[in-house]
Protein backbone atom coordinates (compact mmCIF):
# COMPACT_ATOMS: atom_id res chain seq x y z
CA UNK A 1 0.00 0.00 0.00
CA UNK A 2 1.66 3.52 -1.24
CA UNK A 3 0.37 6.65 0.67
CA UNK A 4 1.63 10.14 -0.83
CA UNK A 5 2.04 12.48 1.73
CA UNK A 6 1.12 16.02 0.06
CA UNK A 7 0.02 19.51 1.14
CA UNK A 8 1.49 23.12 1.07
CA UNK A 9 4.99 24.14 2.00
CA UNK A 10 5.85 24.19 5.12
CA UNK A 11 2.31 22.34 6.55
CA UNK A 12 4.04 19.84 8.17
CA UNK A 13 4.27 17.10 5.65
CA UNK A 14 7.80 15.83 6.66
CA UNK A 15 6.79 16.41 10.27
CA UNK A 16 4.42 13.57 9.86
CA UNK A 17 6.18 11.56 7.76
CA UNK A 18 8.96 11.35 10.07
CA UNK A 19 6.04 10.60 13.29
CA UNK A 20 4.43 8.16 10.88
CA UNK A 21 7.64 6.57 9.77
CA UNK A 22 9.72 6.92 13.18
CA UNK A 23 12.03 8.62 10.24
CA UNK A 24 14.36 12.00 10.77
CA UNK A 25 14.51 13.85 8.15
CA UNK A 26 15.54 17.74 8.23
CA UNK A 27 12.08 19.67 9.03
CA UNK A 28 11.27 23.58 8.77
CA UNK A 29 13.99 23.74 5.42
CA UNK A 30 11.91 23.49 2.62
CA UNK A 31 12.52 19.99 1.45
CA UNK A 32 14.35 19.62 -1.99
CA UNK A 33 13.67 16.17 -2.14
CA UNK A 34 11.13 13.73 -1.12
CA UNK A 35 11.03 10.85 1.34
CA UNK A 36 10.37 7.40 1.32
CA UNK A 37 9.61 4.88 3.92
CA UNK A 38 8.40 1.52 3.83
CA UNK A 39 7.14 0.37 7.93
CA UNK A 40 6.13 -2.56 8.97
CA UNK A 41 2.00 -2.34 9.91
CA UNK A 42 2.34 -2.88 13.93
CA UNK A 43 0.20 -6.04 14.79
CA UNK A 44 -0.20 -7.66 18.24
CA UNK A 45 -1.74 -10.68 16.19
CA UNK A 46 1.07 -11.49 14.22
CA UNK A 47 3.22 -11.11 17.32
CA UNK A 48 0.90 -13.27 19.25
CA UNK A 49 1.33 -15.80 16.01
CA UNK A 50 4.65 -16.06 15.76
CA UNK A 51 5.06 -16.69 19.66
CA UNK A 52 2.85 -19.75 18.83
CA UNK A 53 3.96 -20.89 16.07
CA UNK A 54 7.76 -20.04 16.58
CA UNK A 55 8.54 -20.12 13.22
CA UNK A 56 11.89 -19.22 11.37
CA UNK A 57 10.62 -16.03 10.29
CA UNK A 58 8.27 -13.25 10.87
CA UNK A 59 6.98 -11.06 8.38
CA UNK A 60 4.15 -7.56 8.89
CA UNK A 61 2.80 -5.72 6.42
CA UNK A 62 4.18 -2.51 5.12
CA UNK A 63 3.01 0.92 4.06
CA UNK A 64 5.27 2.41 1.30
CA UNK A 65 5.07 6.44 3.24
CA UNK A 66 5.83 9.11 0.78
CA UNK A 67 6.70 12.58 1.65
CA UNK A 68 6.21 14.53 -1.30
CA UNK A 69 8.71 17.65 -2.14
CA UNK A 70 6.07 20.46 -2.72
CA UNK A 71 8.83 22.95 -3.09
CA UNK A 72 8.37 24.72 -6.67
CA UNK A 73 10.01 27.30 -6.03
CA UNK A 74 7.38 29.86 -7.15
CA UNK A 75 7.04 31.53 -4.18
CA UNK A 76 6.61 31.84 -0.38
CA UNK A 77 4.28 29.20 1.25
CA UNK A 78 1.54 31.55 2.30
CA UNK A 79 1.51 32.51 -1.49
CA UNK A 80 -0.07 29.03 -1.54
CA UNK A 81 2.32 27.44 -4.47
CA UNK A 82 2.01 23.31 -4.66
CA UNK A 83 3.06 21.16 -6.97
CA UNK A 84 1.46 18.32 -7.88
CA UNK A 85 4.23 15.78 -8.64
CA UNK A 86 3.73 12.68 -11.16
CA UNK A 87 5.28 10.63 -7.91
CA UNK A 88 1.84 11.20 -6.42
CA UNK A 89 0.16 9.66 -8.58
CA UNK A 90 1.69 5.87 -8.01
CA UNK A 91 -0.12 6.16 -4.41
CA UNK A 92 -2.92 4.31 -3.48
CA UNK A 93 -3.97 6.94 -1.57
CA UNK A 94 -3.10 10.53 -0.71
CA UNK A 95 -2.43 11.87 2.45
CA UNK A 96 -3.40 15.59 2.69
CA UNK A 97 -1.56 17.81 5.62
CA UNK A 98 -3.05 21.12 6.52
CA UNK A 99 -1.43 23.84 8.88
CA UNK A 100 -3.24 24.19 11.73
CA UNK A 101 -0.24 25.41 13.83
CA UNK A 102 0.98 29.69 13.52
CA UNK A 103 -0.84 32.60 14.28
CA UNK A 104 -1.37 32.96 10.18
CA UNK A 105 -3.17 29.48 9.33
CA UNK A 106 -5.73 29.23 6.76
CA UNK A 107 -6.65 25.58 7.26
CA UNK A 108 -10.03 25.72 5.25
CA UNK A 109 -8.66 28.12 2.22
CA UNK A 110 -5.50 25.69 2.48
CA UNK A 111 -7.88 22.93 1.81
CA UNK A 112 -9.86 24.81 -0.93
CA UNK A 113 -6.60 25.26 -2.71
CA UNK A 114 -5.38 21.84 -2.67
CA UNK A 115 -8.40 20.64 -4.06
CA UNK A 116 -8.20 22.95 -6.77
CA UNK A 117 -4.77 22.18 -7.85
CA UNK A 118 -5.39 18.50 -7.71
CA UNK A 119 -9.02 19.49 -9.96
CA UNK A 120 -6.26 21.10 -12.70
CA UNK A 121 -3.51 18.65 -12.30
CA UNK A 122 -6.45 16.47 -13.84
CA UNK A 123 -8.20 18.72 -16.05
CA UNK A 124 -4.47 19.52 -17.76
CA UNK A 125 -4.08 15.95 -18.26
CA UNK A 126 -7.61 15.00 -19.82
CA UNK A 127 -7.26 18.55 -22.24
CA UNK A 128 -3.47 17.03 -23.21
CA UNK A 129 -5.22 13.64 -24.02
CA UNK A 130 -9.04 14.30 -25.20
CA UNK A 131 -8.57 15.44 -28.87
CA UNK A 132 -5.76 13.07 -29.99
CA UNK A 133 -7.80 10.15 -28.37
CA UNK A 134 -10.63 11.54 -30.48
CA UNK A 135 -9.26 12.04 -33.47
CA UNK A 136 -7.73 8.31 -33.21
CA UNK A 137 -11.03 7.03 -32.42
CA UNK A 138 -12.65 8.92 -35.80
CA UNK A 139 -10.02 7.33 -37.90
CA UNK A 140 -10.12 4.15 -36.23
CA UNK A 141 -13.76 3.22 -35.69
CA UNK A 142 -12.17 1.93 -32.22
CA UNK A 143 -15.17 1.38 -30.08
CA UNK A 144 -12.78 1.36 -26.90
CA UNK A 145 -11.53 4.65 -27.77
CA UNK A 146 -14.83 5.89 -28.34
CA UNK A 147 -16.05 5.14 -24.94
CA UNK A 148 -13.17 6.59 -23.01
CA UNK A 149 -13.25 9.87 -25.48
CA UNK A 150 -16.77 9.74 -23.82
CA UNK A 151 -15.93 9.21 -20.37
CA UNK A 152 -13.14 11.68 -20.80
CA UNK A 153 -15.74 14.29 -21.54
CA UNK A 154 -17.75 13.55 -18.73
CA UNK A 155 -14.53 13.71 -16.62
CA UNK A 156 -14.00 17.06 -17.92
CA UNK A 157 -17.62 18.72 -17.39
CA UNK A 158 -16.94 17.81 -13.70
CA UNK A 159 -13.44 19.22 -13.17
CA UNK A 160 -14.33 22.18 -15.17
CA UNK A 161 -17.52 22.58 -12.53
CA UNK A 162 -14.48 22.56 -9.99
CA UNK A 163 -15.89 19.22 -8.82
CA UNK A 164 -13.31 16.31 -8.03
CA UNK A 165 -13.75 13.75 -10.22
CA UNK A 166 -14.89 11.52 -6.98
CA UNK A 167 -18.25 13.73 -7.91
CA UNK A 168 -18.25 13.28 -11.49
CA UNK A 169 -20.91 9.90 -11.02
CA UNK A 170 -18.24 7.67 -12.58
CA UNK A 171 -19.66 4.07 -12.21
CA UNK A 172 -16.99 0.83 -12.29
CA UNK A 173 -16.82 0.37 -15.83
CA UNK A 174 -16.12 3.70 -16.42
CA UNK A 175 -13.22 4.54 -13.64
CA UNK A 176 -11.51 1.00 -15.19
CA UNK A 177 -11.23 2.77 -18.35
CA UNK A 178 -9.25 5.77 -16.98
CA UNK A 179 -7.28 3.84 -14.46
CA UNK A 180 -4.35 4.04 -16.22
CA UNK A 181 -3.84 7.88 -15.85
CA UNK A 182 -4.23 7.55 -12.25
CA UNK A 183 -6.43 10.93 -11.75
CA UNK A 184 -5.43 12.59 -8.43
CA UNK A 185 -9.18 13.93 -7.85
CA UNK A 186 -10.58 9.99 -7.35
CA UNK A 187 -7.78 8.91 -4.79
CA UNK A 188 -9.03 8.42 -1.59
CA UNK A 189 -7.93 11.02 1.24
CA UNK A 190 -7.29 11.34 4.48
CA UNK A 191 -6.72 14.77 5.98
CA UNK A 192 -4.61 15.34 8.88
CA UNK A 193 -4.94 18.51 10.63
CA UNK A 194 -1.70 19.43 11.95
CA UNK A 195 -2.28 21.21 14.89
CA UNK A 196 -0.27 23.05 17.40
CA UNK A 197 0.92 21.25 21.01
CA UNK A 198 -1.20 23.96 22.87
CA UNK A 199 -4.43 22.58 21.52
CA UNK A 200 -3.83 19.30 22.19
CA UNK A 201 -6.94 18.44 23.97
CA UNK A 202 -8.89 21.34 22.20
CA UNK A 203 -8.67 19.26 18.85
CA UNK A 204 -12.41 20.13 18.07
CA UNK A 205 -11.24 23.88 17.10
CA UNK A 206 -10.12 22.60 13.75
CA UNK A 207 -12.52 20.01 13.25
CA UNK A 208 -15.09 22.20 13.58
CA UNK A 209 -13.76 23.93 10.64
CA UNK A 210 -14.43 21.11 8.75
CA UNK A 211 -17.62 19.37 10.32
CA UNK A 212 -20.06 20.93 7.21
CA UNK A 213 -17.50 19.88 4.63
CA UNK A 214 -18.59 17.08 2.46
CA UNK A 215 -15.99 15.83 -0.21
CA UNK A 216 -16.76 12.49 -1.60
CA UNK A 217 -13.22 11.42 -1.30
CA UNK A 218 -12.63 12.52 2.57
CA UNK A 219 -13.51 10.36 4.64
CA UNK A 220 -11.98 12.13 7.66
CA UNK A 221 -10.27 14.66 9.32
CA UNK A 222 -7.79 13.45 11.84
CA UNK A 223 -6.03 16.33 14.21
CA UNK A 224 -2.72 15.55 15.04
CA UNK A 225 -0.04 17.49 16.41
CA UNK A 226 2.91 16.15 14.15
CA UNK A 227 5.80 18.40 16.03
CA UNK A 228 5.19 16.31 19.42
CA UNK A 229 4.25 12.91 17.39
CA UNK A 230 7.82 13.03 15.50
CA UNK A 231 9.56 13.63 19.24
CA UNK A 232 7.72 10.90 20.13
CA UNK A 233 8.42 8.88 16.76
CA UNK A 234 12.37 9.34 18.11
CA UNK A 235 11.73 7.89 21.78
CA UNK A 236 11.56 4.15 22.92
CA UNK A 237 8.30 2.14 23.28
CA UNK A 238 7.97 2.54 26.88
CA UNK A 239 9.18 6.21 27.27
CA UNK A 240 6.78 7.35 24.06
CA UNK A 241 4.12 6.18 26.02
CA UNK A 242 4.78 7.37 28.93
CA UNK A 243 5.49 11.16 27.54
CA UNK A 244 2.43 10.53 25.21
CA UNK A 245 -0.49 9.98 28.38
CA UNK A 246 1.56 12.49 30.41
CA UNK A 247 0.23 14.72 27.11
CA UNK A 248 -3.15 12.98 27.62
CA UNK A 249 -2.61 11.17 24.13
CA UNK A 250 -3.76 8.41 23.96
CA UNK A 251 -2.42 6.30 20.93
CA UNK A 252 0.42 7.49 19.12
CA UNK A 253 -0.40 9.06 15.82
CA UNK A 254 1.30 6.34 13.73
CA UNK A 255 -1.20 3.62 14.90
CA UNK A 256 -4.21 5.92 14.10
CA UNK A 257 -2.81 6.92 10.66
CA UNK A 258 -1.76 3.11 10.13
CA UNK A 259 -5.14 2.31 11.19
CA UNK A 260 -6.99 4.70 9.51
CA UNK A 261 -4.92 4.36 6.07
CA UNK A 262 -6.35 0.74 6.25
CA UNK A 263 -10.00 1.50 6.39
CA UNK A 264 -9.14 3.82 4.04
CA UNK A 265 -8.50 2.27 1.21
CA UNK A 266 -11.03 -0.81 2.99
CA UNK A 267 -8.47 -2.93 3.47
CA UNK A 268 -8.06 -6.16 5.63
CA UNK A 269 -5.33 -8.56 6.92
CA UNK A 270 -5.09 -12.11 6.77
CA UNK A 271 -2.48 -14.67 8.10
CA UNK A 272 -0.29 -17.43 7.31
CA UNK A 273 1.01 -19.41 10.39
CA UNK A 274 3.97 -21.87 9.28
CA UNK A 275 7.05 -23.61 10.41
CA UNK A 276 8.93 -21.24 8.08
CA UNK A 277 7.17 -18.24 8.26
CA UNK A 278 4.59 -16.19 9.84
CA UNK A 279 3.12 -13.47 7.56
CA UNK A 280 0.18 -11.14 7.64
CA UNK A 281 -1.02 -10.32 4.20
CA UNK A 282 -3.27 -7.54 3.19
CA UNK A 283 -6.47 -7.26 1.02
CA UNK A 284 -9.91 -5.56 -0.06
CA UNK A 285 -12.50 -5.75 1.74
CA UNK A 286 -14.70 -8.03 0.45
CA UNK A 287 -12.11 -10.28 -1.75
CA UNK A 288 -13.09 -13.90 -2.04
CA UNK A 289 -10.23 -17.11 -1.16
CA UNK A 290 -8.85 -17.10 -4.28
CA UNK A 291 -8.23 -13.58 -4.63
CA UNK A 292 -6.43 -13.49 -1.46
CA UNK A 293 -4.45 -16.66 -2.41
CA UNK A 294 -3.50 -14.48 -5.37
CA UNK A 295 -1.89 -12.20 -3.39
CA UNK A 296 0.92 -14.71 -1.97
CA UNK A 297 1.53 -16.29 -5.42
CA UNK A 298 -0.27 -15.86 -8.62
CA UNK A 299 -0.31 -20.11 -8.91
CA UNK A 300 -2.53 -19.78 -5.60
CA UNK A 301 -5.08 -17.74 -7.64
CA UNK A 302 -5.01 -19.69 -10.74
CA UNK A 303 -4.62 -22.87 -9.52
CA UNK A 304 -7.24 -22.74 -6.17
CA UNK A 305 -8.54 -25.64 -4.80
CA UNK A 306 -9.81 -24.41 -1.62
CA UNK A 307 -8.59 -22.56 1.75
CA UNK A 308 -8.69 -23.79 5.16
CA UNK A 309 -9.64 -21.20 7.90
CA UNK A 310 -9.27 -20.46 11.52
CA UNK A 311 -10.62 -17.25 12.82
CA UNK A 312 -7.64 -15.34 14.95
CA UNK A 313 -9.44 -15.30 17.96
CA UNK A 314 -9.50 -19.63 17.96
CA UNK A 315 -6.01 -19.74 16.76
CA UNK A 316 -4.60 -17.52 19.90
CA UNK A 317 -7.28 -19.79 22.12
CA UNK A 318 -6.22 -23.03 21.09
CA UNK A 319 -2.66 -22.49 19.88
CA UNK A 320 -2.08 -24.27 17.17
CA UNK A 321 -4.08 -25.76 14.03
CA UNK A 322 -4.03 -29.18 15.16
CA UNK A 323 -5.50 -28.20 18.54
CA UNK A 324 -7.84 -26.01 16.20
CA UNK A 325 -8.80 -29.08 14.36
CA UNK A 326 -9.51 -31.17 17.10
CA UNK A 327 -11.72 -28.58 18.81
CA UNK A 328 -13.54 -28.02 15.64
CA UNK A 329 -12.69 -24.60 14.84
CA UNK A 330 -11.26 -25.24 11.53
CA UNK A 331 -13.63 -24.86 8.19
CA UNK A 332 -13.09 -25.62 4.73
CA UNK A 333 -13.75 -22.43 2.21
CA UNK A 334 -14.68 -22.42 -1.34
CA UNK A 335 -14.11 -20.22 -3.96
CA UNK A 336 -17.19 -18.39 -2.68
CA UNK A 337 -16.01 -17.43 0.33
CA UNK A 338 -15.47 -14.14 1.23
CA UNK A 339 -12.16 -13.28 3.14
CA UNK A 340 -12.65 -11.95 7.00
CA UNK A 341 -9.77 -9.73 8.96
CA UNK A 342 -7.90 -11.95 10.90
CA UNK A 343 -8.38 -15.26 9.00
CA UNK A 344 -5.29 -17.74 9.93
CA UNK A 345 -5.22 -19.37 6.23
CA UNK A 346 -3.90 -22.48 4.71
CA UNK A 347 -4.21 -22.28 0.60
CA UNK A 348 -4.63 -25.78 -1.22
CA UNK A 349 -4.00 -25.30 -4.98
CA UNK A 350 -3.01 -27.32 -7.69
CA UNK A 351 -1.34 -25.99 -11.15
N1 LIG B 1 3.99 24.36 16.30
C1 LIG B 1 4.05 23.39 15.44
N2 LIG B 1 4.95 23.43 14.46
C2 LIG B 1 5.01 22.44 13.58
C3 LIG B 1 4.15 21.32 13.66
N3 LIG B 1 4.43 20.50 12.64
C4 LIG B 1 5.44 21.08 11.95
N4 LIG B 1 5.80 22.25 12.51
C5 LIG B 1 6.86 23.14 12.07
O1 LIG B 1 6.57 23.63 10.77
C6 LIG B 1 7.78 23.74 10.02
C7 LIG B 1 7.64 23.01 8.70
O2 LIG B 1 7.59 21.61 8.93
P1 LIG B 1 7.99 20.58 7.80
O3 LIG B 1 7.64 19.24 8.32
O4 LIG B 1 9.37 20.80 7.34
O5 LIG B 1 6.96 21.00 6.68
P2 LIG B 1 6.88 20.48 5.17
O6 LIG B 1 5.44 20.49 4.79
O7 LIG B 1 7.62 19.22 4.99
O8 LIG B 1 7.61 21.66 4.42
P3 LIG B 1 8.21 21.64 2.95
O9 LIG B 1 9.01 20.41 2.77
O10 LIG B 1 9.00 22.89 2.88
O11 LIG B 1 7.05 21.73 2.02
C8 LIG B 1 8.89 23.20 10.90
O12 LIG B 1 9.56 24.28 11.48
C9 LIG B 1 8.15 22.37 11.92
O13 LIG B 1 8.85 22.30 13.15
C10 LIG B 1 3.21 21.27 14.73
O14 LIG B 1 2.45 20.32 14.90
N5 LIG B 1 3.21 22.32 15.59
MG1 LIG C 1 9.21 18.70 3.79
Amino acid sequence: MKIGIIGLPQSGKTTIFNAASGKAEAVGDYSKASHRAIIKVPDERVDRLSELAQPKKTTFAEIDYLDICAFTGKGKASEGAIDMPDELRYADALMVVIRCFGSDCTPERNFNLFIDEMILSDQVIIERNIEKKDRTAKLTGNKEFEREVAVFRKCLASLENAQPLSEAGLDEAEKKLIKNYAFLSLKPLLVVLNIDEDDIGNESRWTDVFADKVVPNVREFVPICGKIEMEIGQLDGDDSLEFLNDLGIERPAMEILIQKSYSLLGLISFFTVGDPEVRAWTISKGAVAPKAAGTIHSDMERGFIRAEVIDYDDFDHYGSTHACKEAGKYRVEGKEYVMRDGDVVLVRFNI
